[in-house]
């Protein structure tokens, strides 16, 4: 039997098969994928075959090819994996300025996962409705500079519902994930969107100005229009997994561009004569912020480590 996994609960998973029955199932203990190391073999989006057991225990027993997933590494020394999910259409990624400060090193590092893992994203800006007039500024800024680089951004908010019908209009059809830190609105737009899912969501901290970590699963609900959402659990670092350091400007698309007017094919941007990548850095045509992510890629640092520069 096949169906698609739409929930994660950590020890078990919960597959919609194709004919409509929704069903609990195991992994066994010793499955591993394809040589992946992963602390969730199985994600949500995946699609799965399941066999029944003497017994009525639903077993997992094989993954069908990805068309693509979104990766990091599941901490931050960790040579293990975490998988957010797979089988996307589209990845939202949730931007707050503040309350929670989302940097843009958080941001650039899951862009250029993304890109690696041909997963297309909408960068969504939302808390809107309750941004200062100094950070709504900062807010645009970003959007002008991601949009210059070739990303789609909205503005949101999900509680006045300002720029909805735009991003539902983009939803539409497709398999969407909300990632972002904790807090940063997901589960309140998925609760927009889909009035009968009765997520839980839950205030920042009012000391910190960051999330409380509330949704602890992910799970993938339908949309009504068509299309599907999978919200998940507040990401706090995204490290990436599995990238070579000579690949890393193939995922900045403002990076790749310049690179072509390097002097050396093999320029890793960092001190080489004749980089077109330092030129534009000096002539103000590369965002700091995007070089300062590249290098902290490069030598993998983490990106607590960053600071948003303005
Ligand atoms: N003012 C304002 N508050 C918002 C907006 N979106 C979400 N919030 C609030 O932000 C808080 C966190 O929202 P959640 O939806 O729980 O955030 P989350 O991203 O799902 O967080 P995790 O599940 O912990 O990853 C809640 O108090 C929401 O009401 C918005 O657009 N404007
Ligand atoms: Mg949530
Ligand atoms: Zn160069």
């Amino acid at each position: 039997m096949q169906g698609t996994v739409i929930r994660n609960t950590g020890s078990s998973y919960v597959v919609r098969m194709d004919g409509g029955e929704v069903m609990e199932c195991r992994v066994k203990g010793n499955f591993r994928l394809r040589g992946i190391r992963s602390t969730n073999p199985v994600a949500v989006g995946d699609r799965v075959t399941v066999e029944e057991r003497t017994g009525g225990v639903a077993y997992i027993t094989d993954i069908g090819d990805r068309r693509n997933y979104i990766i990091r590494k599941a901490s931050n020394l960790s040579k293990q994996s975490h998988i957010l999910a797979a089988n996307v259409d589209l990845a939202l990624l949730f931007v707050t300025v503040a309350r929670p400060v989302t940097t843009t090193t958080f941001v650039d590092r899951f862009l250029a996962s993304a890109e690696a893992y041909r997963v297309p994203v909408v960068l969504v800006f939302n808390k809107m409705d309750e941004l200062s007039a100094s950070e709504r500024e900062e807010a645009e800024g970003l959007m002008a500079l991601y949009r210059a680089v070739g990303y789609e951004c909205l503005p949101l908010s999900a509680v006045t519902g300002e720029g909805l019908e735009v991003l539902a209009g983009r939803m539409r059809g497709a398999v969407c994930l909300l990632a972002g830190h904790s807090g940063v609105g997901k589960s309140t737009l998925l609760n927009r969107l889909i009035p009968g899912a009765n997520a839980r969501t839950a205030a920042v901290s009012a000391a910190h100005g960051t999330g409380m970590h509330t949704t602890t699963f992910s799970e993938l609900y339908d949309l009504p229009g068509g299309g599907s959402v999978i919200d998940i659990p507040g990401i706090k670092g995204f490290g990436t997994f599995d990238m070579e350091p000579g690949e890393v400007a193939h995922y900045f698309r403002d990076i790749f561009h310049l690179s072509a007017g390097c002097r050396f094919h093999n320029c890793t941007h960092t001190h080489e004569p004749g980089c077109a990548v330092l030129e534009a850095l000096e002539g103000h045509r590369l965002a700091p912020t995007r070089y300062a992510s590249y290098l902290s890629m490069l030598e993998d640092k983490d990106e607590t480590k960053y600071r948003q520069p303005f």
